[in-house]
This record gives C-alpha cells, structure tokens and sequence, in this order.
C-alpha cells in the first residue's frame, strides 16, 4: 500500500512551509526538468504572490515550455540559475530533487529547500516538506498556500492555477478531480482567470508536431489491451520537432477502445530512450517506470534507458509482458 501522509503531517507541513516563505527576503522557485503546464502554472502563480508581498522571486526551470508562452508572468522564467544563493529554494511538483537536473540540484542544496508536491511517492528532500498525495495537482496545494498566506489571488495569478489543475486533471476529466478542486477552480474563474489563456496553453499545436504525429500514430500497435508505438531522434529532426511536441501522444493511444495501458519510447539521444506509460487505475506503472529507475504516478510515469535502436520493439513487449504480469498477479490477490 502506498504510505499515504497523516493528515496532521500534511497540515503541520504546510504550516512550516509557510512560515519558512514569509521568514524569506529571496526565494529561487524551481520544478522538474521537462516541465509541462502544472510545473510551470505553479512556478509562475508562486512566483507572482511571492513578488506582490515584496519577495526577490527568481523562477527556474532547466528546460522552459514553449506553450506557456501564453500564462500570464512567463517571461520571468528563466533556464538558467540565478547568480545570488536566496533564502529559501523552493521545488514545486517534483516527486525528487533528482529531477531538477544537476546543476539546479548542486544549487539548490547550498541553501534551505521548500518542498510542495502531490506525487505518491514524493520524497522529503526538503528542509521543509508540505506534501499532499490527495491533491490532483500540484496548483491545488499552492492556491491552499496562497490562501492561507492571506495573498490576493489576482487574476494572473488564477490563470496559472487553473492551468496547472486543468493539465494534471486533462481538464477536469480525471477520476482525481474532487469537490476540493472544483471548489477551488470555481473561485478562480471568480478571480477572473483567462481560460483564453489556459487553452491556448494546454491546446498548443504547431504543425512540426502534427507532422510528428502521423508517423507516431502510422506505428501505433495494439497488443493485449497495450498500446504501444515508438519515435527514433531522426523523426524528431526530419520535421524539427521537439521532444516536448510529443508529450501528449500517449494519452491518444491510451483512448483508444479496449485499452488499458499504452507504452511510448521516444530516443532523446543516441540509443537514449524516454519511456512513458500510461494506464488504468487497476494497474500500477509507477511501480513499473520505479524498477527501472524512473518515477511519476501510479497510472502515469516514466523513466529513461539506454538501448539499442534495433532493440526497442523487444524492449516494449517485455515491459508489455510486465504489465500483463502484474495484471495476472493482482487477480491471483483478488480471488484469494
Ligand atoms: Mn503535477
């Protein structure tokens, strides 16, 4: 079973979290490297608040995301780190502080580390850790913050909230979303927040990442209720396409009728592959993307490895049979 926080953890970890944002004259925020709309939408929403109480607020994030272009404060960010040692360095959405990257790593333990996540196997890497395995994103925990921290939820601020819970919950789709976050969403459309915006962010399509999706779907295989296909770096390169213009591509496989878990490997680098994997709740990749030095999600995690090119169809079926395995397994445990 998971170890799920003791409520009185969770509440006295955000009480100390608090306390140690407010003590601060300068916080570096900062979250996981190939950062997708809840990192960056948390980023910015904290870095504004922190900045309208008259905080030094320097946003990193290793990577950047072009699509956030459109979230109100993204200018602020900045992919590289900052040449002073703040007060407080504060990770949001990230289950370890492996996933920062490196260098921000080697930075980052130079001073007191913040930690705010809802990952289910997020690690208390922090000085101060306020950590909520219940929230559908990690927006959530920062609107709760922000609130209680009495800070105006501005309309800018709100926007970059919405995006962040609407990315981690597909849109308020996910079996996750509660009455908690749609309590919360409602008061951010009553702070104004510019759905225009988080659309645009969430929706963000260039043709490069059209082009790059006909060849993944044109592999698509369906397998055992599995899901699988697979990009090489040359079809990233044939259409200039980026590795972030793929992200999405699995949730379509993981649509599709019959499906109960999906697998995509995309090469990053030279026989240096992503995986990413996907699945119903009655699964547990997380466990899965784990074994193999990765993490995220019970139902949607990932993890990198290095393979030969010619190998990577082999690769996929036996992480196919893994999940196969543990469905087996997991009836064995039910009719016992
Ligand atoms: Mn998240």
């Amino acid at each position: 079973m998971l170890a799920i926080e003791k409520d009185s953890d969770v509440i006295e970890g955000k009480r100390e979290v608090i306390s140690a944002l407010l003590s601060a004259e300068s916080v570096v925020i900062a979250s996981h490297e190939g950062p997708e709309p809840d990192a960056i939408g948390s980023s910015l929403a904290l870095g504004l608040a922190l900045e309208s109480i008259g905080k030094k607020v320097y946003i990193y994030n290793k990577d950047g995301l072009e699509s956030a272009k459109y979230l109100p404060g993204y200018s602020k960010l900045k992919t590289s780190l900052p040449d002073f040692l703040p007060d407080i360095f504060c990770v949001v959405d990230c289950a370890n502080l492996d996933r920062i990257g490196d260098e921000g790593k080697k930075f980052a333990v130079r001073t007191t580390i913040v930690n705010i996540d809802h990952h289910d196997k997020a690690e208390r890497f922090g000085t101060f850790n306020f950590i909520d395995h219940t929230a559908p994103a990690c927006g959530v925990l920062i609107y709760e913050i922000l609130k209680d921290m009495n800070i105006e939820i501005t309309p800018d601020i709100a926007t970059n909230i919405y995006a962040a819970i609407a990315k981690d919950t597909m849109g308020f789709l996910l079996p996750t979303v509660d009455v908690r976050t749609l309590k919360i969403a409602s008061e951010l459309i009553e702070r104004k927040a510019d759905l225009l915006a988080v659309m645009k962010t969430l929706r963000f399509a260039t043709l490069r990442k059209y082009k790059l999706l006909s060849e993944f779907l044109s592999r698509v295989v369906v397998e055992d209720g599995i899901s699988f296909s697979f990009l090489f770096k040359s079809d990233y390169e044939k259409f200039g396409a980026k590795d972030e213009d793929s992200d999405e591509f699995i949730d379509l496989i993981r649509s599709i009728d019959g499906v109960k878990a999906s697998i995509f490997v995309r090469e990053r680098d030279n026989e240096f592959f992503k995986v990413s994997l996907r699945s119903d709740p009655h699964l547990d990749v997380g466990k899965i993307a784990r074994k193999y030095g990765g993490g995220g999600h019970k139902n949607a995690a990932g993890f990198n490895i290095k393979i030969k090119k010619d190998e990577v169809l082999n690769f996929i079926r036996k992480i196919k049979e893994e999940i196969l395995e543990q469905e087996r397994f997991s009836h064995e445990q039910n009719n016992h």
